[in-house]
């Protein structure tokens, strides 16, 4: 009698430890962003890990033509506006994500490359294809004062140059003209 009671015990242990685990999986945030400009489409994916680091992989295909085979700069930018037809494309979203004592954006060689939205380039194939994958710690998707959900929501845009990530360089040299826009939303868990 005295064994069934230990078994009984035991498995009642088992499986309310399994379920409390259970309950303590807190599903990761993730973001995504449709990436889009005059001959480029393209995708972003975002995922806050548990550690907090962030995920990013950005997608691109297009006319090699207009995205021109070998590096180009990404960077995440403070708002989440994409105009393809202002007068500067895609300048509505301001400048590089990165709150903080430089506050964001203009110019852009203020804090350049140490903005929290500044990525890594991404290579382009002859075919006009591209894949960039990397993590950062310099921001967040879920709540904090590095958040990218902010008041006014932030961009990717890919730039037509490469980023040569030189600190005081010029607007060319951090990747120069925007191609392609894409606003980045939370994805609801
Ligand atoms: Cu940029």
């Amino acid at each position: 009698m005295k064994l069934i009671y230990h078994v009984a015990l035991i498995l009642l242990l088992l499986i309310s430890a399994c379920s409390s685990s259970a309950q303590n999986v807190t599903k990761n945030v993730q973001a995504k962003a449709a990436i889009a400009g005059p001959g480029i489409t393209g995708t972003l994916k975002a995922t806050e890990t548990a550690n907090g680091l962030v995920w990013v992989a950005v997608e691109l295909q297009g006319d090699p033509k207009v995205i021109t085979p070998g590096l180009h700069a990404i960077h995440i930018h403070e708002k989440g506006v994409c105009e393809a037809q202002a007068e500067k494309p895609f300048s509505s979203a301001g400048g590089h994500f990165d709150p903080g004592p430089f506050g964001s954006s203009t110019p852009v060689e203020k804090n350049h490359p140490y903005h929290l939205g500044d990525l890594q380039n991404i290579k382009i194939s002859v075919v006009g294809k591209g894949r960039m994958e990397t993590f950062s710690n310099s921001f967040t998707l879920s709540n904090s004062p590095t958040s990218l959900f902010d008041s006014d929501g932030s961009a990717v845009i890919v730039h037509k140059l490469v980023d040569q990530k030189k600190a005081g360089g010029t607007a060319d040299e951090a990747g120069g003209g925007r191609q392609a826009c894409g606003i980045i939303q939370l994805l609801k868990s």
